[in-house]
Formats: structure tokens, C-alpha cells, sequence
């Protein structure tokens, strides 16, 4: 009576390996940009133009506070206003101006803006 009974531990590796390549697509995607400074005083300005994009669409940051730039290169008016109304907005940008916006990012992760004047005028931060 030898009666072995054999359990195979079952080794459960799956590694998940999910690439986030976003490559292209997207026809507001006109590039990224990193703020310099220190943590608590980043800056970036990101560009409003004739062709109603974020002109860089996506700013690279660190958690702390950043002061974006938002100029507007062309004519018609703009503004960046943040999905997390929180987060805050800038008013109404006219053509050839432009208005800071100081931004504290408490945590990481992505933070979408849009344009409230044009459909599909979109950008984000991006903090890590
Ligand atoms: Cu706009």
C-alpha cells in the first residue's frame, strides 16, 4: 500500500506584458514636451493655433506644480480647460496672446484638456 499522491503546484505565470505603443492614429497627436524646472515649479507652454491643435498635444510631467503656457499663435480665439475641472482652466485666450495656468498635480497619472471652443481640440499631461 504505497500510495503516493502527487500534486503538481500549479505555476501560474502568465506574464502580461502590455507595451503601451500608441503609434499614431490620432490626428491631434502632434507631439510631446517636458517641463524643466524644479518639482514645484515646472514649466511648458503649450501652443493654440490656426489649425485648432495643442501644438505640443501632450506635456510631459513630474508630480509637483506646473505653470502651462497656453499661447495662442493664431487668431481665433482659445482656451485650456481641464477634464478635471479641479485641475482648473485658463479664460478665453485671444488670438496672439497668451495666459499661464498654474497646475498642481498631486499624483501620477494622465490628466486630458480640450479646447471648450473646438470640437476634438484635445491634449494632456501626462505626470509619472
Ligand atoms: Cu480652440
Amino acid at each position: 500500500m504505497t500510495g503516493f499522491v502527487t500534486r503538481a503546484a500549479a505555476l501560474l505565470a502568465v506574464p502580461l506584458l502590455l507595451v503601451g505603443c500608441s503609434g499614431g492614429g490620432s490626428g491631434k497627436d502632434t507631439g510631446s514636451v517636458t517641463t524643466t524646472g524644479a518639482a514645484d515649479a515646472q514649466t511648458a507652454t503649450v501652443d493654440m493655433g490656426a489649425d485648432l491643435k495643442f501644438r505640443p498635444s501632450t506635456v510631459l510631467a513630474r508630480v509637483g506644480t506646473v505653470t502651462l503656457t497656453a499661447n495662442n499663435t493664431g487668431q481665433v480665439p482659445h482656451d485650456l480647460v481641464f477634464d478635471d475641472k479641479a485641475l482648473g482652466k485658463t479664460g478665453t485666450v485671444d488670438g496672439k496672446t497668451s495666459e499661464p495656468l498654474k497646475v498642481t498635480f498631486s499624483k501620477a497619472g494622465t490628466f486630458t484638456f480640450t479646447c471648450t471652443f473646438h470640437s476634438g481640440m484635445a491634449g494632456k499631461v501626462v505626470v509619472s
